[in-house]
């Protein structure tokens, strides 16, 4: 690929709320991304937060806005080649970075992530709202590749945020009256249209804000599964302060309905 989006796949993600980009990221801006990973897991930015594991076995390190302390994670989102992406799903005039989020499920960790959609969780809104799951290794359902309910973007069911599990960091969520209790999607997996691609490093699962999604463990005892979100806006997102809204992602700064350009979320391309 070459930087440009087909009209398939723009279309295919309209509709579905989900697609495929394959070898998106070169060589260089993995390493860099790599590097970066190894350094939070070494040395954990201020938003850590591990999940215990399910079964003592493995490891899960998650952690979000890595890119405000870790200066090369910083180069990748506002440098590297998904902000230009993001700008040609929105057919935007200008793209803002939201914050960006690791999810490392090491080799044998059970822990599944839960079935969820993610603009509750945040205190934005919009329909110019997408995120960029780029993977650092062999992605497969076995080793936790993450599955899509497809088109399910459009249902506009806001589902209450819960915690990923029991974690040493991020803490309860509180209640939105507008928001529903997600069912059990797991149990009832044949009930829903479910889609989800293999991965190879450099390839990049695109899905909007509302899609609902989650993955399973990583039962592979001998490959890790890293994965890296970036998470950008187009011209309609705007700050929102409603309930149930993760703490860490919002803005002393911002009021309801306010832009979002700042130094929290930073412009990072623009219409020439
Ligand atoms: O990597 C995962 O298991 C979950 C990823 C996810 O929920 C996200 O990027 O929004």
């Amino acid at each position: 690929m070459n930087g440009e989006i087909t009209a398939e796949q723009k279309a295919s993600c309209a509709a579905d709320g989900a697609v495929v980009l394959r070898n998106v990221i070169s060589e260089e801006w993995l390493s860099v991304v790599e590097a970066g990973i190894e350094r939070d897991i070494q040395n954990p930015g201020p938003y850590f937060h591990g999940y215990v594991p399910d079964n003592g076995i493995g490891k899960f390190h998650g952690n979000i806005r890595l890119w405000e302390t870790d200066p090369e994670m910083g180069r990748f989102c506002k440098e590297g080649p998904l902000a230009a992406l993001a700008a040609q799903f929105f057919d935007s005039s200008k793209v803002s970075l939201f914050y960006d989020q690791l999810f490392v499920k090491e080799a044998g960790t059970e822990n599944r992530t839960r079935w969820h959609n993610d603009l509750p969780y945040w205190p934005i809104r919009g329909q110019q709202i997408m995120s960029f799951w780029v993977a650092l290794d062999e992605v497969t359902i076995e080793s936790g590749g993450l599955e899509f309910i497809k088109g399910s973007h459009l249902w506009d069911i806001w589902y209450q945020p819960e915690t990923f599990g029991k974690t040493s960091g991020h803490g309860e969520y509180e209640r939105n009256p507008d928001y529903v209790d997600i069912p059990d999607i797991e149990a009832k997996k044949e009930d829903y249209d479910i889609i989800s691609w293999d991965l190879m490093p450099g390839d990049v699962y695109a899905f909007h804000a509302m899609t609902v999604h989650g993955s399973g463990g990583n039962l592979r005892p001998d490959v890790r599964r890293r994965g890296y979100t970036v998470r950008y806006c187009g011209d309609d997102a705007v700050y929102d302060s409603r309930k149930g809204t993760q703490s860490h992602l919002r803005s002393d700064l911002h009021e309801d309905g306010d832009q979002l350009d700042s130094l929290q979320y930073p412009l990072v391309w623009t219409k020439r």
